[in-house]
């Protein structure tokens, strides 16, 4: 082997070992301060072992900066990032109404194989899916509910809201529903800890510390 042969080799192998210890595509929320792009995963895993859990469960960024949920799971479950900043403003996914007892319902398409969930009550209480949860609201610090649009919302928040929602998010691919999302993008306006559940999975938490 000659000298500018061994040279080759050893500046190939030198590159070699800086791409495999510096992948281009690699990001750690938590120390991405300088990158205006931070990632958080609303669960994960497949069907053997789904993971309900948000990953990661805390990042770090500076006001001004955006932070994006997807739900990368191959399992078709929904999850929700929501903030309630106001403890009046806690919800759940389903929605429980008054109707009047006399209330005829009919399934749609008529004959498919389904029916309201109803509660014993002074009227009828049918329980439907919660609005609120499922498309991305926002409710100001005057109590003025906003539906953003769907799907993948953006919004920006500047803290003094009590409830900002992402609505569910399904796995991309599994967006079975009208309007259903994949992702969810919120840029912070205000320093603190914002700390967030899923609705569907409520022990599922994350937080976001804007500095
Ligand atoms: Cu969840």
């Amino acid at each position: 082997m000659n000298q500018n042969n061994a040279l080759v080799i050893v500046t190939l192998i030198v590159v070699a070992t800086l791409t495999a210890a510096t992948p281009m595509s690699y990001v750690n929320p938590v120390n991405a301060i300088q990158n205006s792009k931070v990632m958080v995963h609303a669960g994960g895993g497949n069907n053997t072992s789904p993971l309900t859990a948000f990953v990661p469960q805390q990042v770090q960024i500076n006001i001004g900066q955006s932070v994006t949920w997807d739900n990368p799971s191959t399992v078709g479950e929904p999850h929700t990032v929501t903030f309630v900043l106001d403890n009046k403003t806690a919800t759940d996914i389903v929605s429980p109404f008054a109707v009047p007892s006399s209330t005829q319902f009919s399934s749609i398409p008529p004959g498919s194989n389904n029916e309201p969930v109803k509660a014993p009550g002074p009227s009828n209480v049918v329980i439907a899916l919660n609005a609120r949860s499922y498309i991305p609201t926002v409710i100001d610090s005057q109590g003025n509910v906003k539906h953003l649009p769907p799907p993948n919302a953006e919004y920006s928040m500047i803290g003094s809201e009590k409830y900002v929602n992402s609505g569910w998010l399904i796995p991309k691919g599994q967006q079975f529903l009208p309007g259903s999302s994949n992702a969810f993008t919120v840029t912070f306006q205000k320093t603190g800890t914002f700390n967030y559940f899923c609705e569907v999975h409520p022990w599922m938490r994350g937080s976001v510390v804007v500095k």
